[in-house]
């Protein structure tokens, strides 16, 4: 069945989705399958804004730079089969936040893509389909699609919604920016890496299964102090295998590990302060609305220099009005 609409544009906004429980290598590398369940929120105030538009050929501009096609081909590949259409798209892409740092900027870029895509060649088509499609981009944008608190089973196609966006009232994240520099390895080359070299690989996937219905309950009871630990473990095991690949994967820098330092002086002092990191310097802290304050107080003293976001759990994917590109 060919499906399709006379709409020749789209603008679409969203945003990051921040795991708790890392996603970090493959099961099926051209299928794109993770081989790790993990858990995210889609955070709220970073966004990611594209316009899709169909067009002679695909072609991708983020943040005004025109990037390499072949990045993004299995995707738009996947997506004409799916929708039996010949159509080609122009897209034209920005983030109001750090691209390429370990700030999940390509599960928004391809979340917004597929989103955006997904709805011009069938404005009824499902967030699952369009999971699907947005995980052949970038398996975190299976996440991305849904607002709110995501759950995406190792070896799934798709991620799925478990809480609403409001769900957890009380949680923030503090999101310390330690570089705005780009990273000098794609997470998909350092989890393959890691996947082919590191000797605790095959631990850390055995591990993670044993984490996520763990996290998930202690998420379930909204119950940070029980929950802290698994994000910590999640984190710290990813980095494990990353330490150990051949040739090791270093993306901390030394005001990463202060920040890290910090927030273990605070749990010290009963304050909920449980940290995470991505593929990048960034450190991204959750903890309890009450406890931002003195939290932000802590990491500007210890490091002045560094920008402070304070997000909360926000909404998926949606159509905004826009001029067309
Ligand atoms: C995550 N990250 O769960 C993990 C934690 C970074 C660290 O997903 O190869 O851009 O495109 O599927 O999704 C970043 O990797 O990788 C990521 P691909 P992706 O959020």
């Amino acid at each position: 069945m060919t499906h399709g609409t006379s709409q020749e544009n789209i603008t679409v906004q969203a945003s990051p989705n921040l795991a708790l429980i890392k996603y970090w290598g493959k099961s099926d590398v051209e299928k794109n399958l993770p081989a790790t369940p993990s858990i995210g929120i889609t955070l709220k105030n970073l966004t990611t804004t594209t316009t899709v538009a169909r067009s002679e050929k695909d072609s991708v501009v983020v943040n005004d730079i025109p990037v390499d096609i072949e990045r993004f081909t299995p995707f738009f590949d996947s997506l004409r089969e799916y929708f039996d259409s010949k159509d080609c798209f122009s897209c034209y892409s920005r983030n109001n936040f750090p691209t390429s740092a370990g700030l999940a900027s390509s599960s928004s870029g391809f979340a917004a893509l597929a989103f955006g895509a997904g709805k011009l060649l069938d404005p009824g088509v499902s967030l699952d389909i369009i999971s699907g499609l947005a995980r052949i981009g970038s398996a975190s944008a299976a996440r991305a699609v849904f607002g709110g608190f995501v759950s995406f089973p190792s070896h799934a196609e798709h991620a799925d919604k478990i809480h609403e966006e409001h769900f957890w009232p009380e949680l923030r994240i503090v999101v310390v920016e330690i570089s705005k520099t780009a990273k000098t390895i794609s997470s998909r080359g350092a989890m393959e890496r890691a996947r082919l070299t590191s000797p605790f690989y095959r631990e850390w996937c055995l591990d993670s299964e044993k984490i996520f219905p763990k996290a998930l309950s202690a998420l379930a009871n909204k119950d940070l102090e029980s929950l802290g630990p698994f994000i910590r473990s999640s984190y710290l095991k990813m980095f494990a295998t990353m330490f150990s690949s051949e040739p090791p994967i270093l993306y901390w820098k030394p005001e990463s590990l202060v920040a890290i330092r910090c927030c273990e002086e605070m749990r010290l002092k009963s304050i909920g302060a449980w940290e995470t990191m991505d593929a990048g310097a960034q450190v991204k802290i959750f903890c309890l609305e009450k406890d931002v304050s003195k939290i932000t107080q802590v990491i500007k003293e210890a490091l002045p220099h560094v920008g402070i976001l304070i997000s909360e759990p926000g909404p998926g994917p949606k159509e905004i009005l826009q001029k067309t590109v």
